[in-house]
């Protein structure tokens, strides 16, 4: 293979697993890392899925199947510098790839590998420890791998918008310059995040900015908003040639959860599904199991994605206090876009780039006006509640972010649309049997 080499850590994740099969689809060397620690934490605290989605290496089999194309997968903990250094050095044993030779040093590294949830982070001080241990020591780790052996190698670093939290005066993109007693310099924004999650993010950010000074590394870092959205482009590419389990009678049962095969169905196959050979039948259909891990609880859900599972099982939506908190947001199908964007032109050597990742604000009222006006469009009778606010967060405050850089780059923003809702609704009627309601609202407290 002749492509760039991109190397995904945190490539079961719901962002991770969705890049790492965009980025093969347009002709990469795609790696991905991951120690299950989501699925795991999602197991362990039994805040279920949408769905069950299938290993790493399982998935990895079935896009290649699909496609031909590979995904070579490693399942490792990447707290640990030996494994993160190994897949700088050579030192790798894949858990699946059809050429198990070592790829080479990556043109880039898409840095995924994080615990994710800002609820998780403050149950209790097990999890705060879980948080700051995994979140600082990889983004530590992989800083001294690319020092020793890959300092031209580009990092994309998906930081969060989390990290400026609510302040009182405009948002710019990373950097501020201060002028205080007559001097002026150029200094990151001032950082005041409001979970230890967040605050693991401006540590990363910290981390990062100390290696470029000191080792002319070059890093991106994304400060994103909220995601939305579930199905993307790949996700997508096969559907229509499977037959729907419906259509075959069945409800499928995977990992002693029974869901509905997710499979869309009804439409025309593709050119790439006409040439799939006969025994690519079973993979086919099997193909939507190629998508993302989808959370709507407390601890893993976001917002978004929260709301239209909620209206879908007749749960009151739970907005949390007066509803005024505003954050930017983005579908998923974005994120990806931006990444690549952000792939196709790295930073400069010695260069901390910062771009805020989001599209559009809403306040959480916003999204439950929205979410109710597209839920009655299409039959349900969704009610919205404004639940105590389990966080500590303002809940009325100014917000104002800048968000140019990435468009400058050539990211096309998709918008919240209706339909855009609408999509999301469909994919996530295909699964409302297996929607748990318990687990919508634990009430974690953050004090
Ligand atoms: N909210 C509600 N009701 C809910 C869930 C959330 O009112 O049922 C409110 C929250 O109080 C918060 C806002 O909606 O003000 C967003 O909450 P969220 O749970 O969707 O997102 P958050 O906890 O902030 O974290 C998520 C991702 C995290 C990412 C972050 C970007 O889990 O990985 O870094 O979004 S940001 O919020 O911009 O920091």
């Amino acid at each position: 293979m002749s492509g760039k080499h991109i190397l995904i850590l945190g490539g079961d994740g719901y962002l991770g697993w969705p890049t790492a099969m965009y980025f093969s689809n347009r002709g990469y060397e795609v790696t991905v890392v991951d120690n299950y620690f989501r699925r795991n934490a999602c197991a362990e605290l039994d805040v279920g899925m949408l769905y069950p989605v299938p290993t790493l290496v399982e998935r990895a089999k079935i896009w290649h199947g699909l496609t031909g194309k590979e995904i070579k997968v490693v399942i490792g903990d990447l707290t640990d510098p030996e494994v993160m250094r190994g897949l700088f050095e050579g030192r790798v044993a894949y858990a699946w790839a059809v050429d198990k030779s070592f790829t080479g040093k990556p043109d880039t590294v898409m840095h995924y590998a994080e615990q994710p949830s800002a609820p998780y982070s403050l149950i209790n001080y097990r999890y705060a420890n879980i948080t700051v241990q995994n979140n600082l020591l990889v983004t530590n780790n992989l800083m001294w791998a690319l020092r020793d052996f890959s300092r031209d190698t580009h990092v994309v670093h998906i930081g969060t918008m989390g990290e400026y939290g609510t302040p009182n005066i405009d948002i710019p993109e990373g950097w501020i310059e201060i002028e205080h007693n007559g001097r002026k310099d150029r200094f990151l924004f001032p950082r005041q995040a409001s979970s230890l999650y967040h605050t693991t993010k401006i540590m990363d950010t910290d981390l990062m900015w100390f290696a470029v000074r000191m080792w002319d590394l070059r890093v991106t870092d994304l400060m994103q908003g909220p995601v939305y959205g579930i199905e993307t482009e790949e996700s997508k590419m096969a559907d229509g040639g499977g037959q729907k389990a419906e259509d075959r009678g069945q409800r499928t049962e995977v990992g002693g959860q029974k869901t509905e095969d997710g499979n869309a169905g009804g439409q025309e196959p593709s050119a790439m599904n006409q040439e799939l050979s006969a025994n690519s039948q079973q993979l086919r259909a099997r193909s939507h199991e190629l998508r993302t891990i989808f959370n709507y609880d407390e601890i893993f859900g976001t917002i978004v994605n929260r709301f239209i599972v909620q209206a879908i099982v007749g749960y009151p939506l739970t907005v949390y206090g007066k509803g005024g908190q505003t954050r930017g947001y983005l579908n998923i199908n974005d994120t990806l876009q931006c990444v690549h964007m952000a792939e196709k032109t790295p930073a400069e050597k010695g260069e901390l780039r910062i771009f805020n990742q989001i599209m559009e604000t809403f306040s959480a009222n916003d999204l439950a006006e929205k979410v109710k006006r597209v839920g009655k469009a299409l039959g349900y009778d969704v009610k919205i509640d404004h639940i105590e606010n389990p966080r500590k967060e303002a809940e009325e405050h100014y917000y104002n972010p800048t968000y140019q850089g990435l468009i400058d780059i050539g990211v096309e923003p998709h918008y919240l649309t209706d339909d855009v809702l609408k999509g999301v609704f469909k994919v996530v009627e295909k699964y409302r049997y297996n929607i748990r309601q318990d687990v919508i609202f634990r009430g974690i407290r953050w004090t």
